[in-house]
């Protein structure tokens, strides 16, 4: 029996670099080997405003950009999360087995409550239970993420250990599948921070910047005062993000970019980072998306064929649950 792997993106964007080396890539290397669900989670875009039209066209432009990035929609359920009423009905049943306390605790809803203070929602502070309910729904066994999703995911894992200590095994616990490199890239602009595709323009590459603006991008990137090249997050984290950056894009290891990069100047690294990120993303992600998203008959194909191969797998764990609480079936 193949196992189980889920993870979503929020449709706040058609996805940045970061999303790509840290999530989209590893997922598509796990296509063959475990029966996985990818979803377009629109319901946590919500926790921060957006406009609908805006939200719409970005849904279907990250479906798009799942499909060129290389995921199979035949091999993979790759389908929007509010296409599935499971996620929010299992959220509502496992918001009632999570407590105020670890929910407060959350680093991501600190950090949106303090950008967004104007609409501090109560879907922010339970963003973690949809997210726990995505997981546990599907007897997911690996969730591949980058690592500020790995608190979110323990709150997951917890949820469930606390549900099976209550009722017996209804869960698989879930593990994260978080990348050795490129787990947590950093912003173009500031480097202590993660790169975000809310985040302004000039800190993110989008995985739709054509070549000329992804150059820019890269020559404009914040370093340091220094003149060496080499790998200490701590002291360097501009240069040691572009290392990075450059080995995940090649396939090599850290060491090996060091190494290649020894005695040579900010400028040469910079480049090189961005020629080998314009050689991923243009051809074939760019090529491909841009077919694709023309071709809006076939996304929808797509959408409504993947939901209900999600609800066929949700339903049995919806069902199994509700039973386990006392809900009359
Ligand atoms: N900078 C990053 N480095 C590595 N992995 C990252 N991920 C996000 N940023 C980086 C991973 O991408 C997946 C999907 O993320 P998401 O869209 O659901 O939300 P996010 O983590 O909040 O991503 P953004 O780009 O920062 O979105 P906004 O700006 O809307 O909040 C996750 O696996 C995440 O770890």
């Amino acid at each position: 029996m193949k196992k189980t792997v889920f993870s979503g993106m929020q449709p706040t964007g058609v996805g940045q670099l970061g999303n790509y080396l840290g999530a989209i890539k590893n997922w598509v290397s796990l296509q063959d080997e475990y029966n996985c669900l990818y979803s377009v989670v629109d319901l946590h875009a919500i926790t921060i405003r957006q406009e609908p039209d805006v939200l719409r066209q970005n849904s279907l432009d990250l479906l798009a950009m799942f499909i060129s990035c290389g995921l199979d929609p035949d091999k993979n359920i790759i389908y929007m999360q509010s296409h599935y009423h499971g996620h929010t009905e299992l959220a509502w049943l496992l918001s009632c087995y999570a407590y105020f306390g670890e929910l407060s605790r959350q680093a991501q809803y600190k950090d949106k409550s303090a950008k967004n203070a104007e609409n501090v929602n109560v879907g922010l502070f339970s963003y973690p239970v949809l997210q726990a309910a995505d997981i546990l729904l599907f007897g997911t066994n690996f969730v591949p993420v980058g690592e500020d999703q790995k608190q979110h995911l323990e709150l997951s894992r917890d949820i469930a250990i606390r549900f099976n200590n209550a009722y017996g095994e209804t869960f698989a616990v879930p593990e994260p599948l978080i990348p050795k490199t490129a787990a947590r890239v950093k912003s173009l602009s500031h480097p202590d921070k993660k790169m975000s595709k809310s985040d302004d323009a000039g800190s993110y590459i989008s995985l739709l910047d054509p070549a000329e603006t992804v150059m820019k991008k890269f020559k404009r990137a914040v370093t340091d005062s220094e003149t060496e090249i080499r790998y200490d997050p701590e002291n360097k984290p501009g240069i040691s993000n572009l290392l990075e950056i450059y080995a995940v894009t090649n396939d090599m290891t850290i060491q090996a970019a060091a190494s290649e990069f020894a005695g040579k100047n900010y400028g040469a690294l910079k480049i090189a980072t961005a020629e080998a990120v314009i050689g991923k993303i243009t051809d074939p992600i760019q090529s491909k998306y841009f077919d694709l998203a023309k071709n809006v008959d076939y996304l929808y194909e797509i959408m409504r064929k993947n939901a209900a191969r999600a609800r066929d797998l949700g339903d049995k764990t919806l069902q199994n649950v509700k039973n386990k609480i006392g809900l009359i079936l």
